[in-house]
This record gives C-alpha cells, structure tokens and sequence, in this order.
C-alpha cells in the first residue's frame, strides 16, 4: 500500500500548532447534551498493512451530510494518539485539516464527499490493550467503548452506522490468519511472502463493533443450520496447543444460537460466526460483529484444568456476546449513556439461557449473591449511578455491575409484571422497530408499553434513579383477611438527595404454619411510599414468603420471627424464598454477634438453631446436592459489611469463622458422612455430579474450621485423588489458608503441574491471594515478584490483586498495609493500563462503609493516588468521585 507522508512543512506541523489548549477542568458528558452527528458515514474502506510494530491504516470515508442534524462547517473526527499522515478530500490533498486536541476537523463544503486518511499505529507498544494492539505475537482489536479512535480518525460514537469493508495484509509466515467482521469476500497472496484477505460486513455497525485480528491461529469448526435454513460456518480460533480445550465453548455456543431462535425468535444473519480468544484482555470478551473476541479464560476449558464453575461461565459468556448480536448490534445505542439498553438486556438473555440449561432455581440464587455482594454495595457507596447515568468523564467506568446486573433485574421486572408472554411481543416489536438503529432505553420501554398495553410511566423511575429501595413489610391480621403493608425509601445517592418511590413487584405467598399448606401465590405492585394490600388469610398462624424469585432488587427489611424463618427454611417450595429464608437467619445472628447485641445465651441459642436446620439441610432427600450447597453455603463478608452501620471487617471475619468453626464441630459426624458420599459419587457433567463436587469441596471448608488438621488431611487426599480442577481446586483453596507441612507441597505440585497452562496458573495467583491465611499480605508481596508475575497481563493481575481485595486479614489489615498494596498497584499500573487500574478504585472507594480507623486509611490511600503526576481520566474519575 502506498501511504503518502503528512503534507507538513519541513519545520514542524502546523496543524498541531493549533491545538486546543489540555481543558483545565475535566471533560464532562451529559446525557442532555445529545445531539445527533452532522454526517451520515454510509461506506467505511479501511485498508490494513499489519505488522506488530509498525501498521498502516488508510480509511476511506464516504460522507453525507446528516439532514436531522445542524450544519457543520466541516466534520471533526475523533482520534486518540494518532497523528494523520495525509489527508485527502475526494482524492484531492487536503493541507487545512487541524488537530482540536486528539480530534481531526476537516474542512469539508459540500454535502457529500470521500475523505481518505492515512495513520501509522505501533501494535506493540499499545499497554492499554485499546485499539489494535499485539497479544502473544498476534494482532487483534479491542473498540468498545471508544477504541476506534486509536486505529483511525473517525466519528467514533455509536450513533454513526456505516457499512464496513475491511483489506488486510500482512506476512503470510507471521500471520497466517487475517479475519474481520463480516464475510470473507476474497483473498490471495502477494509479493514477498505475503498474502491479503477482504472482509465484506453488510450490516451497519458502529464502530465499537469494528474487530479485525492477525494470527497463526488454528480452529475448531462446525456448521450450525439456522431456523430459515441458512448454513452458517462456525469457527473457534486459538492457539495450536488450546484446540483441545475448545469442545464445550463450541457446544455452548451451538446451545445458544438454538435457544435464542426458540425462546426469542431470534437468527443469526452472516455466512460465518468466529470467536478468536486472546490471552490479553481487560474483559471477558467482545461481541464485534461476526468476530467475538474473548478472553481465553471464557473459552478453553476441559475438566482438569477448569472448574464446573468456569465451564458454567464459558457457556453463560458466549451465549451472551452472541445474543448481543441482536441485543446490541442489530439494535444498538444512540450514545453510552444507554449501555444498559444492550448489557441489562442481554445478561436478561443470558441469565434465562442458563436457567434453561441447568437448575433454574440454583442460578437465580447464583446471581442474587452477585447482585447483593457486588451491586448493592456500588448501589450505596460514591460511585452509585442509575442504571442509565447522566454523566461521565470516562464511559469505561461504567461497565458495571449497575448498569449489567441491575440493568438485568429492572428488565426482568418488566418481563415479571407483563408476563412471558406479552414481554417476547415487546422483544419483537422492539427489534423490528428498531433494526438497524442506534435506540434509547426509552425505546425499550415503550415497546413493552406498546405491546402489552401496560403503562410503565412511573417504572421508568429505576433508569433515573440510584440507590437500593429499602422495603419494609409487616403483616396484620384483621377478621377475616391478612393485611400487608408495603412500605419503601429510596436512599439518597451522589446528585440524588431526594427520591421519589419506585414501583416495586413482590411476589408473595402465605402459608399456614399450622398446615405447612400454601394459598395462592400473588405479585402485589406498589409505586407508593406505603401501600397496604389484603390476601385471604390461612387456617391458623399466617407465615409470609416476600420477594420470591427475587421479583424486585430491593433490600427487604422486616421484622421477622425465627420462628417464621426456620419454618420458611424447611417448608418454603419458592426453592429462592427458602435459600432466603436460611441467608436471614444466619445474617441475623451474625449480625447480632458483630455488633455485640446478643448476649451469651441468645448468641448460644442462635448458633444451635442454625445448627439444627444445616443439620436438617445436610440430610433432607427432597433436595439435590447442588442445591443442598447452596443452602450451606454461608453469607459472604462483602454482603455482610452492607449489613452493619460501619462494618469492622476482622470482627465480621471471625464472626462468620467462628460459626463455621461450630457448624463443622457439632454436624462434623453428618458433614463427614456427606463428604464421604459426596467422593465416591460418579464422576462426570450431569447435575448430581456437579453437586457432588460443590458440596464435597463446601464441607471441606467446614472441616478446616472446625479441626483444621483433619480439614488438612481431608483436603490433601481429595487433592491427590483429583480428577477434575473442581476437586483440586477446592482441596487446595483450603488448604492454602492452613498453616499445615502439606500447603506448601501442594502449592508447589499444583504449579509444576499446570506451569505451562497460564489460566491454571491463575488460579494458582488466586487461590495463594484470597486465602484465608493469617500472612496472606506477605504473600501476595512474594508473588507479585515472582517471575510468571506481569503487570502487562490483566488476568494476572486480577488473579493476584482484586482476589487479594477479599481478605479481611489481608487488605483490611488494621494497620492499612493491604489498602497501601493496593493504592501502589493502582499508581503502578495507571500508566500501563488505565482501564485495569480503575477497576481497583471502588475497592477503596466503599471507605464511609467501614469502622473511622480503616476508613480513614482507605481515604488516605486514594488521596495518595489522587497527587500521582500524570493521572488517566480513568483513574481520576473513580478516585475523584470516591472522595467527593
Ligand atoms: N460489550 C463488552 C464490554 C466492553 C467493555 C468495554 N470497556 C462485553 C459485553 O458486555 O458483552
Ligand atoms: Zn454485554
């Protein structure tokens, strides 16, 4: 390709000379201040000579003036840390662009033209991992949400749509493979050893959805015959030595096309689907159109080296990149305050997927732990946004868990009011109203409106507003109907002082405590602060299930007899409201011992009815393993913090050990017996295999607490008898928290066996960094100089830095040394990889939620990081609002 140098003068650039003065104050984007793009992009070329250090980009833009927009008097493009090296107007050389900051603005008079720009990139030298950039000696992409502008000049927002056609070239000897979006149109060699490839992508994207990858990669095909009939190749691109291990990310990925054409209706729409998995990724992974893009972790597995859990992810994060093919680039976002339009709706998508596909039940508890241990503390901490924020300074701060798994809740709501029914004719009317468009959250919610003739006005409120809404509940009995009183707040939140009330769906039962029989099942809807609502009263006492399934993302607070609480934890059939029942009594109890509220007696007293129902739970047949695991497993420390006005998280830790410690003690006969059944259960996929797994790895942690030499003992021989990373994992997790002769023996075969695995090392990082070891800091400090340790792998550094942020005795260290490792890591990293580096922030941004002397350490430490020189606008953002 023949790249023309920049027109500039000899003696220096003169369109930088004219760059707009760095802003004093940072950039703020605000919802309000849309406005459409004064040009329409129809046709975008784009030629690519690849090579790892030295790429050349020419792009060919065809231009329109966009007649729903003001006049402009040329068209500024955005860029970031590109220089052009020529500019051209309809093939004529253009010597009066000028650089606005990293932006281009090229005077343009007509109404219709073909600007031509040329860039140079440097692959290798991109840390950022944002744009184009090399990852193993290959070259792939990363553009959402706004890395576009690192490959080119472009109007790199996603309301600008533009049909794509994509020319690679490179060595052939280096990169074998050349892929883009779309369909392969042609390819050949060339001289010198080298070869192109053209990808044609027919649909209209924005270019966040822009992918192309360079590699000497291998893959596992299949066919997949879509509900029309379309035939569709379907490629996994990996490394050689990976192939093996791509077998269920393709079954998974078969799984979902199929499902999303039953239950949505919905069909894939290009001769090829490719996913390509990196080893260098800041997420999960990508849904580039046609070309996904993902983190290795999400891809390979087989059962030596991945846990159930992990093979359960890769199946839930194809399905959802691939559901986003309609959730996200058929209908895709006018602007980035609408993330949760795509992400809300497509985890939504995912989430009923993998309820299909295993138990229903048990995933719902799954991501109700998520969403409290993660979202509610976001949701009360200063970083809290609605799930469609008003503004931002860097739109990468908002891939959070708000705007994905509240986002999903607040449509799952839709979906629960509506009915399944009326909510897939929403689903239709949304996606043939808006095919091919950049929509709003409000066009979601008018659809639904418009198909189910339901009125969402004032549910609208859970996209403005922040803040968990704290419902409380009480129950009265009056002649012959039960009376129950609903009544809500909404906290207040940054910029939020004063909240309105939300409509909040509680679908709720009453049962006879007498009988154990239930009456009906009924969705009680308020939208006022207090509403009271009459249900036909039982024989006998009254006992009230709320929020079954989850209906609402609220946090429920009543006064609740234990009584009331166990008699749910036994008889309760919403399988949810029963694992609710038995996370209340035992976040009560510890609740109470945290803040010294029970004396010795009741404390007693307390421990032996959560002793009596696991004891219960351990032998109940109606339930199966997987379930019976979940009912066992304790409430995290995360969730507990929230529960306690300042949490002190020593006092929770040793709380929540102590009853572990006196559970494994008084049930150890029944827990050893389970553990006992639970290794000689088949081996093998199938739920009571995996519940078999989950559990025996659940009691072991019990064992630990309990008689640590025997937990050890236990764990070392469920170690070596391993067949899966599930029971080797979980044998070592405990026994890295020991202080026994076989945790270092362990630590050592588990890395000489996996040293050439990077995701099992990983976990051998993970598992050293969040344990409950007393010297986990000490730790963490060695591994972070040992040599498989790189700053430059955000696996990595995830792996041994955000595990690390769980520990109590660890980064809650009294005397402030975790929150110090921390803040080092974030000032250290920054420079390399903002978008990484941020993501540590908010760990210390929930200071206000624990005890003055922690607190003040955390606030200390991101003071710290606020004076770094040279702050990205990442970083900066999460610290300033973390401090404000
Ligand atoms: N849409 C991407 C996330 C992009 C994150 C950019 N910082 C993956 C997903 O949610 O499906
Ligand atoms: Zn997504």
């Amino acid at each position: 390709m023949d790249l023309a140098r920049n027109p500039s003068e000899p003696d220096g650039n003169p369109h930088l000379a004219d760059a707009a003065p760095e802003p004093a104050r940072p950039q703020i984007f605000r919802r309000e201040d849309y406005r459409p793009f004064g040009w329409l992009v129809p046709r975008t070329q784009l030629h690519f000579d690849l090579s790892l250090d030295g790429t050349r980009v020419r792009s060919q833009l065809t231009l329109e003036r966009n007649p729903d927009a003001a006049a402009e008097p040329g068209i500024l493009l955005n860029g970031d840390g590109l220089t052009p090296l020529a500019v051209s107007v309809d093939g004529v050389p253009c010597r009066d662009w000028r650089m606005e900051g990293d932006d281009l603005r090229i005077p343009l008079v007509g109404d219709a033209h073909e600007v031509t720009i040329d860039t140079r990139l440097d692959p290798s030298a991109n840390t950022q991992l944002m744009g184009l950039y090399a990852s193993n000696g290959m070259l792939c992409t990363q553009c959402e949400a706004e890395g576009f502008r690192r490959i080119t000049f472009f109007p790199d927002r996603p309301d600008v749509l533009s049909t794509y056609t994509v020319r690679l070239e490179a060595s052939r000897g280096e990169f074998p493979v050349l892929l883009a979006n779309g369909n392969p149109v042609e390819k050949g060699t060339l001289d010198g050893g080298r070869h192109y490839a053209v990808w044609h992508d027919p649909w209209p994207k924005p270019s966040y959805l822009f992918a192309v990858v360079a590699g000497d990669l291998v893959a596992r095909r299949d066919r997949f015959t879509t509900m029309s009939g379309r035939e569709v190749d379907l490629a996994i691109w990996v490394r050689a030595p990976d192939l093996a291990r791509t077998a269920h990310a393709m079954d998974s990925l078969k799984r979902a096309m199929r499902w999303d054409e039953e239950v949505f209706g919905r069909e894939y729409d290009l001769d090829q689907f490719n996913i390509v998995a990196v080893s260098d990724f800041n997420m999960g992974a990508m849904e580039n159109k046609g070309l996904n893009i993902f983190n290795t972790k999400y891809v390979l597995a087989d059962a030596e080296t991945a846990t159930d859990s992990d093979f359960d992810a890769i199946e839930a994060v194809i399905a959802h990149e691939y559901f986003h093919n309609w959730s996200g680039n058929r209908v895709t976002c006018r602007d980035w305050f609408q993330l949760s339009l795509k992400e809300g709706f497509t985890v939504l998508r995912d989430q009923l997927f993998s309820a299909d596909m295993g138990s229903a039940a048990v995933k719902r508890i799954e991501e109700v732990r998520v969403l409290r241990s993660v979202q509610f503390p976001e949701d009360s901490g200063p970083l809290a946004h609605p799930i469609r924020p008003d503004t931002y300074r860097e739109i990468s701060n908002f891939y959070t868990a708000t705007v994905y798994n509240k986002g999903a809740e607040v449509i799952r709501m839709v979906r629960t009011m509506i009915g399944p029914d009326a909510f897939r004719r929403g689903c239709d009317l949304y996606f043939d109203r808006h095919d091919g468009e950049a929509a709003t959250c409000e066009d979601f919610v008018r659809a639904m409106e418009d198909a189910s003739g339901a009125d969402l006005s004032r549910f609208r409120l859970w996209y403005a507003q922040a803040g968990t809404p704290r419902v409380t509940i009480s129950c009265r009995r009056t002649g012959g109907t039960l009376a129950v009183t609903v009544a809500q707040t909404v906290p207040p939140t940054p910029g939020q002082p004063v909240k309105q009330p939300m409509v909040v769906p509680l679908r709720v039962a009453v049962f006879s405590r007498e009988s154990g029989r239930r009456g009906a099942e009924e969705l009680l809807v308020t939208d006022r602060a207090e509403a009271t609502f009459t249900l036909p009263p039982p024989e006998g006492d009254a006992v009230l299930s709320v929020n079954r399934g989850f209906t609402a993302p609220v946090i429920v607070q009543r006064a609740v007899a234990q009584e009331d609480l166990l008699f749910l934890a036994r008889h309760d059939d919403d399988p949810f409201a029963r694992s609710e029942a038995v996370q209340e009594l035992v976040v009560g109890h510890l609740v109470g011992v945290v803040e010294g509220r029970l004396d010795t007696r009741s404390a007693a007293a307390g421990r032996d009815a959560i002793a009596q129902l696991f004891g219960a739970i351990l032998s109940d047949a109606r339930i199966d393993d997987l379930m019976r695991a979940e009912l066992l497993t304790l409430p995290g420390e995360t969730y507990l913090s929230e529960q306690v006005e300042r949490a002190d998280p020593q006092r929770i830790f040793d709380a929540r050990e102590a009853l572990k410690a006196h559970l494994g003690t008084v049930l150890w006969t029944a827990m050893a017996g389970t553990h006992a059944r639970c290794a000689a259960a088949a081996d093998g996929f199938d739920a009571p295999a995996k519940g078999g797994r989950r559990l025996r790895s659940l009691l072991l942690t019990f064992a630990a607490a309990a008689r640590p030499g025997e937990g050890a003992d236990l764990a070392w021989a469920q170690y070596q008898a391993a067949t899966t990373m599930t029971d080797r994992q979980g044998a070592l997790m405990v026994l890295a928290g020991l202080r026994h002769p076989t945790r270092t023996h362990a630590l050592l075969d588990f890395y000489t066996r996996f040293r050439d695995n990077p995701l099992v090392i990983d976990k051998w990082f993970a598992i050293q960094a969040m344990s409950l070891h007393p010297e986990v800091t000490h730790h963490v400090e060695a591994l972070a100089a040992h040599p498989a340790f790189s700053l430059a792998n955000p696996n990595r550094v995830r792996a041994l830095f955000m595990s690390f942020t769980t520990t109590a005795a660890g980064f809650h260290a009294a005397d402030g040394s975790g929150y110090r490792l921390i803040a080092d890591l974030v000032r250290r990293l920054d420079p390399v990889n903002p978008q990484t580096a941020a993501r540590f922030v908010p760990q210390l941004g929930r200071w206000r939620r624990f005890e003055p002397g922690r607190a003040a350490l955390m606030r200390a430490e991101l003071e710290r990081i606020v004076r770094t020189p040279g702050l990205s606008r990442d970083t900066a953002e999460q610290v300033d609002r973390a401090l404000d």
